[in-house]
């Protein structure tokens, strides 16, 4: 297994005070140069190799609504930045700055807060994917594949290494929760299914709600920069 040094940074601005707090598509308005300074590209979908934009290993900054991550590699592996924000401004930094190579949200499209789970095929969110929004007894192709984990919204989730919710279990809880006015972005990230007292390639079964008596908060962030209305938060290694 690839150990891949990890940054989380997590923005927040208030400026989206406004908006609806559900129903809020993902955006991340990628910039060239830092401070959101240069030219940008928009993006709303999976970009497996930023080379179809003309923009692989340029992004220096962001403004995101969102879970985003961002990965030196194509499709979705290597060494990675997660950047969660509402409408909030990152900056890369000298480290991840003219890194980005693929990227990819986690979880909805149409709706940044809706309720959902992600699985991933490799630690730390690299690799193939598999969500869903609602209790799920078997998990078909991705049966015992999954080495890492995000949820999206405020639920509780517990997880099976046996079909139909049997087997050692776990849940999972969220404790990162950003707020913008009435606008609220709140989720658990999970880089080591191993931390969570589960085995690589073991998950079976998700069910919604708490359901195990083994709970396991989120990965803590710390702060790394505080600057006018944007919170910076960020976690150097997830190992
Ligand atoms: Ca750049
Ligand atoms: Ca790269």
């Amino acid at each position: 297994m690839k150990i891949l040094p990890v940054m989380l940074l997590l923005a927040t601005g208030a400026s989206a005070s406004a908006i609806e707090p559900r129903g809020i598509p993902v955006y991340s308005k990628c910039y060239d140069s830092a401070n959101a300074h240069g030219s940008y590209n928009t993006f709303t979908t999976y970009v497996p190799d930023l080379r179809a934009f003309t923009y692989n290993n340029v992004i220096s900054s962001v403004v995101n609504d969102g879970v985003w991550i961002y990965y030196d590699d194509f499709n979705y592996e290597g060494t990675l930045l997660l950047v969660a924000g509402i409408d909030g401004t990152t900056n890369f930094g000298s480290i991840y700055g003219n890194k980005a190579s693929s990227l990819r949200f986690a979880g909805s499209q149409d709706c940044m807060n809706c309720e959902r789970w992600i699985l991933y095929e490799g630690t730390s969110y690299t690799g193939s994917e598999f969500y869903g929004t609602n209790d799920t007894p078997i998990l078909g192709s991705f049966s015992a594949r999954a080495n890492s984990i995000i949820t999206i919204g405020e639920s509780y989730w517990t997880f099976y290494d046996g079909d139909s919710y049997t087997g050692h279990s776990v849940c999972v809880r969220p404790n990162h929760f950003l707020y913008a006015g009435q606008v609220k972005l709140i989720f658990g990230i999970y880089p080591f299914v191993t931390n969570l007292g589960l085995a690589n390639n073991a998950i079976r079964s998700v069910k919604s709600g708490c359901h195990s008596k083994n709970m396991v908060a989120s990965v803590e962030l710390e702060v790394l920069e505080s600057t006018n209305n944007t919170r910076v938060l960020a976690l150097s290694s997830l190992n």
